[in-house]
Order: C-alpha cells, then sequence, then structure tokens
C-alpha cells in the first residue's frame, strides 16, 4: 500500500503543465511578450510518421505513429513500440492514428484513429505506474466517416477533467452534407465527454446543447471543417483550434476558458472570416482570431499551443503554430483572445503535422517525414 502511493504521488506531479500552470496564471501570464523570440529546432528524435503525441508519466513524452504504434520518448531516445494497433487502422487519405491523450492523473490512456472501416474511434486503457494495461481496453466513442479525408482526431483533457474530441466535417470538398452547421451529427464539431463518468461515457450537465431535441448533447463547439489540432493554455485555460481551411483561408479560433460552450465557428458558411461559395454569415459566427490566405505561408494550418515553458522567456504566452504546407513556425501574441503580433520565429519544421507540449512546458515540432525536434532558445 505505502509503495503504491508512493509511486502514483510521484507519476501524479512530475508533470508541472497540467497540474501548476492553471494554479498560478495571472495578469502577467495573460500578456503576450512585445517582441519575436530568438528560437532553434534541435532535432531529439525521429519517428516513423509521427502525427500526435502527449506529456506522459515520469516527465516522459508519447508519441503516436499514424501507421498505428505509440513509442515513448525518454532521456534515452525513442523507444520500443509500447502499443501497436497497427492492424486495426490504414493510412490511406487522411486516416490512422491521429490522437493520444491522458487524462490530468495518468490514470487513463486515450487513443484516437480510424479503423478499418475508417469509423473515427476513441479507445481507453487503464494505466497503472505509467504501463497501459491491454486487458483493460474499452471503445469510449465512435463516429462513421463517410469520406477518408477530414477526420480530425485530435483529443485532449480540458483543464475541466473532461475529454474533447476533434471531428472534421466528414470530409470530400466543401462539405456537401452541410456537417459544419447540422447539430445532429458530431461531423465538423468539438465534442465534450465524461469517459469515466458513465458506459461508455457521459455527458457533462452544462454541456451547451444538453436538453435540446434537435442537437447532440455531445457538442461543445461547431462549424469546423478540419480541427485537425487544438489545445488549451496551460496558463489561462483558453482554448485555441487550428482550423484547415478549404481552398483560401487558413484559421486560428479562439474561446475563453470561462466559455459556456456553444460557439459556431461557421464553416461551411464561412471560410474565415469570408463567406464561403455564397454562404451567409450565421448571426453567431465566431470570426477566427487570426487568418492567413495561400500565398507563401503555407495550405494547411498546424495548430500548436500557447508557451508556457521556462527556457524561452520571450516566448511565454504566445500561441507557437505552424502550416504543413510551409514549415515556418509562427508565433501569434495574445492578448484577451485579440492577436496583437504575429511572428515568424525563423526556423523551419518540414511538414509540421502536430506540436507535443512536455511536461515543463516545452514544446516538440513533430514532422510527417519523421523528425522530432524541441523548441529551444537560440
Ligand atoms: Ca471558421
Amino acid at each position: 500500500m505505502k509503495v503504491r502511493r508512493k509511486s502514483f504521488a510521484i507519476i501524479g506531479t512530475i508533470c508541472l503543465v497540467a497540474s501548476l500552470a492553471l494554479t498560478t496564471a495571472s495578469a502577467e501570464q495573460r500578456t503576450a511578450q512585445p517582441q519575436a523570440a530568438k528560437v532553434a529546432l534541435t532535432n531529439v528524435a525521429t519517428a516513423q510518421n509521427p502525427t500526435a503525441g502527449t506529456a506522459g508519466p515520469g516527465g516522459t513524452v508519447w508519441i503516436a505513429e499514424r501507421a498505428g504504434t505509440i513509442r515513448v520518448l525518454g532521456d534515452q531516445g525513442l523507444g520500443e513500440p509500447v502499443l501497436d494497433i497497427s492492424a486495426e487502422t490504414t493510412t490511406d487519405g487522411e486516416r490512422g492514428l491521429l490522437g493520444i491523450a491522458f487524462d490530468k492523473q495518468f490514470t487513463h490512456f486515450y487513443i484516437s484513429f480510424t479503423n478499418l472501416d475508417g469509423t473515427s474511434t476513441v479507445d481507453e486503457f487503464a494505466v497503472s505506474r505509467g504501463k497501459l494495461l491491454p486487458d483493460t481496453r474499452r471503445t469510449v466513442l465512435t463516429q462513421t466517416q463517410p469520406y477518408n479525408n477530414h477526420n480530425g482526431g485530435d483529443i485532449k483533457f480540458g483543464p475541466d477533467g473532461y475529454l474533447y474530441i476533434a471531428l472534421g466535417d466528414g470530409g470530400s470538398g466543401g462539405d456537401p452534407h452541410g456537417n459544419g452547421q447540422n447539430l445532429g451529427t458530431l461531423l465538423g464539431k468539438l465534442l465534450r465527454i465524461d469517459p469515466r463518468g458513465g458506459t461508455p461515457y457521459a455527458i457533462p450537465s452544462d454541456n451547451p446543447f444538453v436538453g435540446d431535441p434537435d442537437a447532440r448533447s455531445e457538442i461543445w463547439a461547431y462549424g469546423l471543417r478540419n480541427p485537425w489540432r487544438f489545445s488549451f493554455d496551460a496558463g489561462t485555460g483558453d482554448l485555441l483550434i487550428g482550423d484547415v481551411g478549404q481552398s483560401d483561408w487558413e484559421e486560428i479560433d479562439w474561446a475563453p476558458a470561462n466559455s459556456k460552450g456553444g460557439e459556431n465557428y461557421g464553416w461551411s458558411q464561412m471560410e474565415g472570416t469570408h463567406p464561403f461559395r455564397g454562404g451567409v454569415e450565421p448571426a453567431n459566427h465566431v470570426p477566427p482570431v487570426h487568418e492567413y490566405d495561400r500565398t507563401g505561408l503555407g495550405c494547411s494550418v498546424t495548430g500548436g499551443y500557447v508557451y508556457r515553458g521556462k527556457t524561452i522567456p520571450d516566448l511565454k504566452g504566445q500561441y507557437v503554430f505552424s502550416d504543413y504546407c510551409d514549415g515556418t513556425v509562427r508565433s501569434l501574441q495574445l492578448e484577451n483572445g485579440k492577436v496583437t503580433g504575429v511572428n515568424d520565429l525563423g526556423v523551419n519544421g518540414g511538414e509540421v503535422i502536430s506540436f507535443v507540449q512536455g511536461c515543463k512546458g516545452e514544446l516538440y515540432v513533430l514532422a510527417l517525414g519523421g523528425s522530432i525536434s524541441r523548441i529551444d532558445p537560440a
């Protein structure tokens, strides 16, 4: 009993980002720094088509590889797979293993992938002493997919302890089924569920559409096209979503930590701040806090994180993101949801597919080609 309690305590307190930062949020942390930080990318490992990652127990970083393996990045580099679901997924279109997350206590681990039918699937494992317990695996949530693109797939625990799941509009192009604005489907939405509160999950009673017979009660926010990567600011709890555009506008969406949910981010009436194919701006449209076109900056936004690490003070409070087609690492200076500056950080991460936030707030850049780099001071 003593030993178990001790090991839990060690694992449970080592990740500073999740446990400490929120309790120390202050006005100072909400204020962005005025200048572009000087950063460098340090290659720390090479993976096979990494798509996602998460801070893990014991100060580790867990990396998901698209074909279905998960490996742990420790001091000795990337280890052998700790999980292999490669027989259960494919990598055609935009499919594969797309997201991983731990709950805040590192007692449960979640994977998000498309199964052999292309169905978006979120499964859960219990965790003991930093290891997955394979026999405890169960499916939490599934969503069939009409096409093999725009699966979304990112999963994160919010500061409220609930699991958020991003799903794209179902795919093809131009949202042919109108899923983005249809509250009767989970496609084109950000979901919020309590995976441990029921079987297979519970819906938090304060979700915005609870009690609305025309809406799925799992929905937290809607009007999303392909919210490939989203995150919560470890300092403030604010939500940031990188929503990939159709053909003209890439966007970053934002909501404050005290949001009650229900935001309509506009797709497919709007692409960024622009009506899409004759669309009419919804009265409740929440426009992006940042958008960029495709004249030189890329073609597919990759959402990242607000930097809350210690080693690059000038980057503190800035939202770091990139673009899969361009690779330049950029940052937004944010003040209460208003962008006060956009910085080119002067480094290129390649085919940037995802960012990972480690336990000390350090950020890693994942390139689909394989490179895992840490953002360090220059
Ligand atoms: Ca939008």
